[in-house]
C-alpha cells in the first residue's frame, strides 16, 4: 500500500515502478479513503501501543493506494525493498531509505508474512477485483 504521505508527495508512480521493475506482478490496484474501520482491522496487532492512535490518525488522513504483488517469495521481497520500518536506519535502495525520513510517515506497508497478506488482501479487495492473467515478464524473469 502506498501510504497518504506517498500519495500526498506523489510518490505512487515511483513506488509501482521499483516493485515492477524487481519482476513481481501487479495484480491488484485502488486508490481508497481508509475507513477507521478498516484501520482498525488492518492495525489489529498494533493496538494497545503508544503510536497506535497516530497511526491510525495517519492512515486515515488521506487516499492511500492499495496494491496486490504476486510472485515467488513476493512478501520477504517486498518487504527488502520497502526497508526498514525506521526510515532513518532503512538502507539507501529501499524505498524507504530513499524516499522518506520520519517512522509515522514511512510512505508505504508491506504485508510482513504470506498469512498477514491474506488477511489484508481479504480486507481491502473482494475476489473479484484481483486480475489472474499470465505474465509475458516471467519467462525472462525467472528463466525460460
Ligand atoms: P511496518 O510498517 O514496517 O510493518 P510495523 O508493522 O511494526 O512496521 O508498524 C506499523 C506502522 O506503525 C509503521 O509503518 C509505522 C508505525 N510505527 C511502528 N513503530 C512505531 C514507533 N515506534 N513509533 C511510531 N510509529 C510507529
Ligand atoms: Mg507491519
Amino acid at each position: 500500500m502506498v501510504k497518504p504521505d506517498g500519495v500526498q508527495r506523489g510518490l505512487v508512480g515511483e513506488v509501482i515502478d521499483r516493485l515492477a521493475k524487481k519482476g513481481i506482478q501487479l495484480v491488484a490496484l485502488k486508490m481508497m479513503q481508509v475507513s477507521p474501520e478498516l484501520a482498525g482491522r488492518h492495525y489489529g496487532e498494533h493496538q494497545g501501543k503508544p503510536f497506535y492512535d497516530s497511526l491510525i490518525a495517519f492512515i486515515t488522513s488521506g487516499p492511500v493506494v492499495a496494491m496486490v504483488w504476486e510472485g515467488d517469495d513476493v512478501v520477504a521481497i517486498t518487504r527488502r525493498l520497502i526497508g526498514d520500518t525506521d526510515p532513518r536506519e532503512a538502507l539507501p535502495g529501499t524505498i524507504r531509505g530513499d524516499l522518506a525520513l520520519f517512522t509515522g510517515n514511512n510512505l508505504v506497508h508491506g504485508s510482513d508474512s504470506p498469512e498477514s497478506a491474506g488477511r489484508e488482501i481479504a480486507l481491502f479487495f473482494d475476489e473479484s477485483e484481483i486480475c489472474r492473467y499470465r505474465l509475458v515478464l516471467d519467462d525472462w524473469v525467472y528463466g525460460l
